[in-house]
């Protein structure tokens, strides 16, 4: 997937990887396009004065900021920073380009890299310096429009997520705590990778409210001739959705790839025997090939003479390759192939004559079985608490804790403090939009403590996530 680079936090993007990418970026960008969204392109480059214009935003995060320094020997008169994300440089635009309210909806997507110089641990996928995302950035005349645009969106996020790479997340809208400072609100598809008991964030979807068309005087004249102030949502997901996908699949073998985003779906095999007539199933291999590829199976065949059968199971089952196909003398006899699932191991023969639509069917079952069981496995991580000794016990056995939470900071902050260990601290994912039934009698939540698993005097009580984190 990625070869290590000589930059700390940087990897080389290799095909297998790459395409992994392009296949969801077909997809999105269909989708967004059908919701009338344009792509557009803002140069990589930041001008200091606009990269400050906004300084609570940038604050924070100003020590990842990258910056040129020099051209050559020279030493620039003015440095210029490298994109960390384009809200400071297409704002300004937004401003110039909305005049009235014609000018509205304005909405743009870019596909491009940015660079946040991080200074923990790097992870290909997960945490790298330099990643690849696609931006969107709209604005709107009404709350409403935005509002139901940060749920379109974050409909697409899912849908990547559970349809394509097979990883089941929950949607949910993050605390005050935890959402993009800049926003109004941010909505997101949390992952969960039950081996390390953490959480992930897949994805957010943001409404940015007026904040930044206060900044950046996003004004336009509505239909009574007033002048208003647009409303604005921006919303990412990254290349870090290969790495979830990765981590909720993988297995002792290596990598297993979700069929609808494997390069190559079908890996076809010539198994030949001493005097077994071995063009006739290299033969019977490139048909094969040329059936699936017809019926627009993403297959290929492994002819190398340098390697055996035996070796290139292994290489293609590392790779993840989701179904094999196996041709040996008894094969080519009986006019059948031999397919294994990299899913479970298991093995069908499947007669020539019906070969696209029975393989074209077992990647379906392939890519449900993935989602299946890593639903499993994700639910049977996720544990209701009642109480605070019961939230300690489940987030101590990695579980995907969902405890009733009051919706204050303090208390959220004091249980950050409160579980901090070696292990990290406990965070909220999210707020799931759909809720666990309320366990009966509220007042049942009056001897949780610490206060903020609880707090029945307020109507409000809302279920979170929580998962634990790295320190
Ligand atoms: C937050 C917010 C937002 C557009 C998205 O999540 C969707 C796409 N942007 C990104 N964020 C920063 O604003 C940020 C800013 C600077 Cl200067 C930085 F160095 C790092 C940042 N990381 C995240």
């Amino acid at each position: 997937m990625i070869e290590y680079y000589d930059i700390s936090g940087c990897y080389i993007l290799r095909p297998w990887a790459m395409s992994i990418w392009e296949i969801m970026q077909s997809f999105f960008d269909a989708e967004i396009k059908k919701m009338k969204i344009k792509n557009c392109y803002f140069p990589l480059f930041v001008s200091p004065g606009v990269l400050q214009k906004e300084k609570d935003h940038i604050e924070g995060f100003a020590p990842e900021v990258a910056w040129v320094t020099k051209s050559g020997e020279s030493e620039l008169e003015v440095p210029i920073a490298i994109r960390p994300t384009s809200e400071t440089v297409m704002y300004p635009y937004f401003s110039k380009w909305i005049r009235g309210h014609r000018d509205l909806p304005l909405r743009l997507n870019q596909w491009c890299n940015v660079v946040r110089w991080e200074f923990s641990h790097p992870t290909p996928f997960i945490r790298s310096r330099e990643f690849l995302w696609q931006e969107g950035h709209t604005a709107f005349a009404t709350k409403e429009e935005a509002d139901a645009e940060v749920l379109d969106i974050l409909e697409l996020y899912r849908r990547i997520y559970e349809e394509y790479l097979a990883v089941p997340v929950t949607k949910g809208k993050k605390s005050e705590l935890e959402k993009f400072a800049g926003g109004l609100y941010t909505t997101t598809v949390e992952a969960f990778i039950p081996n390390t008991g953490r959480g992930i964030q897949g994805a957010t979807s943001h409404c940015l409210g007026q904040n930044f068309a206060k900044m950046f005087e996003i004004n336009y004249e509505n239909e009574k001739g007033e002048k208003a102030m647009v409303w604005q949502n921006s919303w990412a997901y990254t290349t870090r959705t290969i790495g979830v996908m990765i981590m909720v699949h993988g297995d002792d073998k290596g990598l297993v790839m979700p069929p609808k985003v494997a390069a190559i779906q079908v890996i076809v095999i010539p198994v030949p025997f001493k005097e077994a007539n071995t063009q006739g199933i290299f033969d019977a291999c490139a048909t094969t090939v040329k059936k699936l590829n017809e019926s627009g199976i993403r297959a290929e065949a492994d002819f190398r003479d340098n390697y055996s059968p035996g070796w290139k199971y292994s290489h293609w089952e590392m790779k993840g390759v989701p179904l094999r196909i196996e041709i040996g003398p008894k094969d080519l006899e009986k006019n059948q192939v031999r397919a294994v699932r990299r899913d479970t191991g298991s093995k069908d023969d499947i007669p020539m004559d019906s070969i696209a639509e029975q393989v074209k069917d077992l990647l379906a079952t392939i890519q449900q079985n993935l989602f299946d069981v890593a639903k499993q496995k994700r639910d049977a991580c996720v544990q209701v608490v009642k109480t605070w000794d019961e939230f300690v016990k489940a987030l101590n056995q990695k579980k995907l804790v969902l405890a009733p939470w009051c919706d204050e900071e303090d208390v959220e902050k004091d249980v950050k403090t409160r579980t901090k260990g070696e292990m990290g601290a406990a965070k909220t994912l999210c707020s799931p939009f759909d809720q666990p039934e309320l366990l009966e009698g509220t007042a049942s939540y009056s001897h949780i403590t610490p206060k903020a698993l609880l707090n029945i005097d307020r109507s409000l009580i809302s279920l979170c996530l929580v998962y634990v984190w790295h320190i």
